[in-house]
């Protein structure tokens, strides 16, 4: 099976219809190659210091770069890319009150690196979840990607297949890219990095999106602290995590997190606590009162 590409101009139902038959997509060249010189400006600096990953996941021969909201204004502008997000809408929107950011990293394959076992990124998440998606991945090329050099290797169609099926050589395809590229891949879908036989390295971008009733795996609070936080579009304010998933998930001292981006910890001490309903829990529970007073038992639940 070949993974489909799709051009810049693609629209979100366009990608979302690939990804719900093949679980990964590659939209060409979204971001432009003046965009891909500023992501190279914002994090070769953080590259050229860099250690060498230590793991058997991570790799030997594979340097990673994390929390990129703060490092980069090219990234916070990729995470919130309009139709990314409406592909998230689409994806992960049906599944939760809000989705959120789940991590940001920066893979650089470098030559002699091995091939990554073969995976699904949702593994975080322990529990089955098969009717739903909990996570969607988007691949950015920073540099250009081919088989040789530890393109992404993928199993299109696996997010659909058994648990227990196992991955032969002949269900994977290399995802080849030009910089700029995106591959986007649902958390379901088996997949891993390549090796990388040649002599240059090779560096995609992670930007990962989950339902927002998960844990993060990159923890967003402690890599973009409030003071950060407030200077930033409240679109990717609401992406880091900085807002309440109803019901009641993610409040501080029973408020918006948010309010942090105004007040000091401290001065929310005095507040009366809100709760966070959904709409329809607000109803539910306004027609229980309603029943009540009318002298009508109340539902029982
Ligand atoms: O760098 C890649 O191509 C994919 C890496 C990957 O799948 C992972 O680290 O989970
Ligand atoms: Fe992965």
């Amino acid at each position: 099976m070949a993974l489909v590409h799709l051009p810049p101009i693609a629209t979100a139902d366009e990608i979302c219809a690939t990804l719900a038959t093949d679980g990964c997509v590659v939209v060409d060249d979204l971001a432009s190659p003046a965009e891909v010189e500023r992501l190279h400006a914002d994090l070769e600096p953080y590259f050229q210091r860099r250690a060498t990953c230590t793991g058997q996941f991570f790799g030997y021969h594979t340097r990673r770069v994390e929390a990129l909201i703060t490092k980069s204004a090219m990234v916070r502008e990729l995470a919130t890319r309009p139709v990314i997000l409406d592909v998230m809408d689409r994806v992960l929107g049906p599944y939760c009150d809000r989705y959120q950011l789940n991590l940001t990293q920066a893979i650089r394959i470098e030559p002699g690196e091995r091939a990554q076992l073969i995976h699904t990124d949702d593994g975080l998440f322990p529990f089955e979840h098969r009717e739903i998606e909990c996570m969607v991945n988007c691949l950015w090329a920073y540099d250009r990607f081919t088989a040789a050099n530890g393109g992404t290797r993928l199993a299109p169609g696996s997010h659909r297949w058994p648990l227990r099926r196992e991955t032969h050589g002949e269900d994977i395809v290399a995802a080849e890219m030009a910089p700029g590229s995106v591959l986007i891949y649902l958390g379901s879908l088996r997949h891993g990095g390549g090796a990388n036989t040649t002599h240059s390295p090779r560096t995609g971008v992670v930007v990962s999106y989950c339902l927002g009733w998960l844990r993060q795996s990159e923890n967003q609070y402690l890599t973009v602290p409030p003071e950060i936080a407030r200077t930033y579009e409240q679109r990717l304010q609401d992406l880091l995590g900085y807002v309440v998933h109803r019901p009641n998930l993610g409040w501080v001292e029973g408020q918006e997190p948010s309010v942090l981006f105004t007040k000091p910890l401290t001065a929310l001490a005095d507040g009366g606590s809100l709760d966070f309903l959904t709409d329809a829990q607000n109803e539910m529970i306004r027609q229980h009162y309603a029943a009540a007073a009318s002298g009508q038992p109340p539902a029982a639940d």
